[in-house]
């Protein structure tokens, strides 16, 4: 297979490991846990995992381990580093006994239940490591949850002699891990499950998990890419960009990308949600700085805006969740509607204030509305193209005001998606590092006899020798949610804080950043070169620790 200069130079990267795992290790235990909230609930749920006790691993003496074989699957979403954490975990089972073997399953969850899986030879795992993607195994996102899904998965584990499955994925597959762990422990099965956190989107993180993998380089990734159009957008000074960033509910890669290259605004969803404001407070809000802007001589901007904003903006939910009910109810009387007169039947059939919504949206939107449903069926939220909707709403509200007179310049706008880009870009230092470091704190974890329990590796700001490796019982980070109707254990998604320091430092800047041209140009993500330039974190977290 042909390679790129940087695929061979990189495949000779060793990832930094924190020096407590260098050597042997141990097991220091601290004191018991509780979960975020519903502690009575979650604790009668999960009788054999509940209320365990953090862990750390330090300095240990070398002890003689049985060989065992070791299960994985990647779930969900790519991100950057889930190789890494494969070959982490590989090397780390190694080093306990050669003899270990570890089976990946093939194309997420799925391959468990459908018993199809692979043996990761050393050959295998040297093909990957320090590459992006998960192609190395697949992913994919089945949903784990049923019994007969358990008791499948746990037949192809009995045949393969495996003791411990290593769950590499987001909140809900991290819940399910920590449900599967407790039903393998009430039913004696001698299977350990153990998880990882992942996710580009950067929404699973607490006190113990100080940030999902794969954040650091799909962030780095897209502000490489806006840096560049920034450039291009001082160069040419006829374009405003609105540029839509991944992120299904929250709206941390938007932010993060924001403290990196100080765009002239950027909407964050948990803000528009906790002031409840309207689209066209937003589209106001863009609109003033675009004016202000042209009344500068700048009709030129950038405008990062979180892929989930629309199911943040309170009315649109509302009438969201009303054009659900009534579609799944009347969707064939709807079908039976000319194409021309739908968008007026669909008006006439919703209460006023939703009616009044639906008919300020863009065509193209207000058909995506009505046309795209998922199964279940949900409008596609993911599918909406916020960006040319809030570009064309701006527009229209620019061109009112240059009838009165309030608006002088020019309004020209390009539309970007950033996602899939970042979300298979090779790791960058930090996450090749992390994830090999989860990869082999997760083996040290099964080693220890360790279940329901996610990986973590903390001190991150500081230089990978001095990060802390552990584990979190996945009860500690649960609480009650209602899902489907129903209540249920998960795990708490971790959104945007407006009080926390991210926010606060990018709120402290926007009102200059909007006025001036004040953009920062952070370029490629760095592999070989000073630590200064490869090594940094992202400004989240640099900001969450104050350093
Ligand atoms: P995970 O939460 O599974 O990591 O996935 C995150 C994500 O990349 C979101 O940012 C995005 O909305 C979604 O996956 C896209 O999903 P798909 O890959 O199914 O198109």
């Amino acid at each position: 297979m042909t390679k790129s200069a940087l695929q061979i130079a990189r495949a000779a990267y060793q990832p930094k490991l924190p020096k407590a795992l260098l050597g042997a290790v141990k097991v220091q235990e601290g004191e018991p846990t509780q979960s975020v909230a519903d502690q009575e609930e979650i604790k009668k749920l999960f009788p054999n995992t509940y209320g365990m006790p953090l862990l750390k691993f330090v300095e240990g003496e070398a002890q003689e381990s049985a060989p065992m074989n070791v299960g994985v699957i990647l779930s969900g979403g790519q991100a950057p580093g889930g190789h890494n954490v494969i070959s982490g975990l590989f090397d780390g089972i190694k080093k306990l006994n050669p003899a270990n073997k570890l089976y990946g399953f093939i194309l997420g969850p799925g391959g468990l239940v459908d018993h199809k899986y692979k043996e990761l030879t050393p050959e295998i795992i040297d093909e990957y490591r320090n590459t992006g993607g998960f192609d190395i195994i697949g992913s994919g996102r089945t949903k784990l949850e049923k019994e007969d899904q358990f008791e499948k998965g746990y037949e192809i584990l009995k045949e393969l002699g495996i003791k411990a499955l290593v769950i590499i994925g987001g909140d809900d597959s991290n819940t399910n891990a920590c449900v599967l762990a407790e039903y393998y422990a009430a039913k004696n099965y001698g299977v350990q499950v153990i998880g990882c956190p992942k996710t580009i989107d950067g929404d699973l993180k607490n006190d113990m998990i100080e940030t999902s993998f794969g954040f650091d380089t799909a962030c780095k990734t897209y502000a490489e890419v806006i840096g560049n159009i920034e450039r291009d957008c001082n160069s040419a000074r006829k374009y405003w960009h609105f540029i839509k960033l991944m992120g299904r509910s929250a709206s941390h890669i938007a932010l993060e990308c924001a403290l990196q290259v100080q765009p002239n605004i950027c909407i964050v969803s948990e803000e528009v949600e906790a002031k409840n404001m309207s689209l066209d407070d937003i589209v106001t809000y863009i609109a003033q700085v675009v004016a202000d802007r042209a009344a500068d001589g700048n009709n030129f901007g950038t405008v990062l805006i979180p892929e989930g904003l629309i199911e943040f903006v309170p009315a649109m939910k509302r009438l969201i969740a009303e054009l659900n009910d009534f579609l799944a109810e009347n969707g064939e009387e709807f079908a039976a509607v000319e194409r021309a007169q739908q968008r007026e039947y669909i008006i006439s059939k919703l209460t006023p204030e939703n009616a009044a919504i639906y008919a300020s949206l863009p065509e193209g939107v207000a058909r995506q509305l009505s046309l795209d449903r998922d199964p279940h069926g949900n409008v596609q939220v993911s599918l909406i193209e916020t960006e040319k909707l809030l570009s064309e709403m701006v527009g229209n509200k620019l061109a009112e005001w240059k009838k009165e007179g309030k608006f002088v310049g020019k309004f020209a706008a390009q539309h970007h998606f950033f996602g899939y880009e970042g979300r298979c870009a090779a790791p960058s230092n930090f996450d090749a590092d992390y994830c090999y470091s989860l990869g082999f704190t997760a083996s040290m974890l099964i080693a220890n006899g360790k279940t329901g329990y996610m990986s973590s590796v903390r001190n991150t700001t500081a230089p990978a020798a001095e990060w802390i490796a552990g584990g979190v019982p996945i009860t500690m980070m649960m609480n009650m949610e209602r899902r489907n109707g129903e209540l249920k254990p998960v795990i708490q998604k971790a959104l945007v804080k407006l009080d926390g320091a991210p926010f606060q430092a990018f709120a402290a800047a926007r009102e200059t950043w909007a006025k001036e041209t004040a953009y920062v140009y952070p370029g490629p993500i760095q592999y070989f070169g000073p630590t200064e330039v490869c090594d940094q974190t992202t400004k989240t977290l640099q900001y969450e620790q104050q350093k």
